[in-house]
């Protein structure tokens, strides 16, 4: 057994070392608190997702390209991309193509659990990492993020209560996304959001995730202190999602 975890140790370094020479590894980030604080924006992060756990194929017919060209060019602060294969649909060669055409953050969504999966993100054209505090330990939040911030990108920490919330707020983060989706049930309330925003610090960037699919609760959510709102299927649902974005950014 030994040999075996030699052997895949010894594999797993010369992978990382073939990211390391990937052109876009050194490259320095897009800033996500900049973006999202840009006056001229709305604080929308669109997501490009085609298929979840819980509503299956949501949208297999637009392309990651026209998708998340077109939430730029509609305003959006960043963009989402969806890179977990067996959930999700996605793969890396879709963070690749929408890196791209962007010129704004580009979030790797993915179910970070070491630090190879973040150098890939870097590699492969990520600004800005997920970190699901239900998935870590806060150990593991603490030094994850801190590989993530010695590759100059921007971390995003997810929690869903308090007590993740209360166990994670290392200076490393410099985002905190509430989930308003629950992972293991997948219901959906927005009160998670409400209940939480007065809890995280100031020092952080504020994001609300999930379930929102109504340009009214933009505003209820930043009159409660919010600076962004991750969005995904109320967009990719319909046949053209850069359209459906519209009355969210205007
Ligand atoms: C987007 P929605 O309901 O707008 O499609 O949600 C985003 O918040 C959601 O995809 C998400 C997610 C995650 C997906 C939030 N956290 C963690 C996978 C893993």
């Amino acid at each position: 057994a030994r040999k075996k975890e030699e052997v895949a140790d010894a594999k797993r370094k010369v992978a990382i070392e073939e990211l390391e020479n990937m052109p876009l590894f050194s490259r320095s980030c897009y800033n996500l608190r900049e973006s999202v604080l840009d006056p001229n924006r709305k604080g929308i992060i669109a997501e490009y997702k085609r298929a979840s756990p819980s509503k299956g194929l949501i949208n297999g017919e637009s392309t990651v390209q026209e998708v998340v060209q077109g939430y730029q060019l509609a305003g959006a602060s960043a963009i989402s991309v969806l890179t977990d294969l067996d959930f999700f649909q996605g793969n890396l060669q879709d963070l690749l193509a929408a890196r791209d055409v962007l010129h704004i953050p580009l979030l790797r969504k993915e179910f970070i659990v070491d630090t190879y999966q973040i150098a890939e993100a870097k590699a492969y054209g990520a600004d800005i990492i997920l970190l699901i505090a239900a998935c870590l330990t806060p150990e593991e939040v603490k030094s994850l993020s801190e590989y993530a911030k010695s590759l100059g990108l921007n971390v995003l920490l997810e929690v869903h209560n308090e007590e993740e919330l209360q166990q994670n707020l290392f200076d490393s983060i410099d985002a905190i996304g509430v989930n308003n989706r629950n992972l293991k049930d997948f219901t959906v309330s927005l009160d998670h959001s409400y209940d939480l925003v007065s809890k995280i610090p100031a020092r952080y960037i504020k994001v609300s995730e999930s379930g929102i699919s109504d340009p009214a609760t933009i505003k209820e959510l930043k009159a409660a202190g919010f600076h962004a709102f991750l969005i995904g299927e109320n967009f990719m649902k319909t046949d053209d999602p850069s359209a459906a974005i519209q009355e969210f950014v205007a």
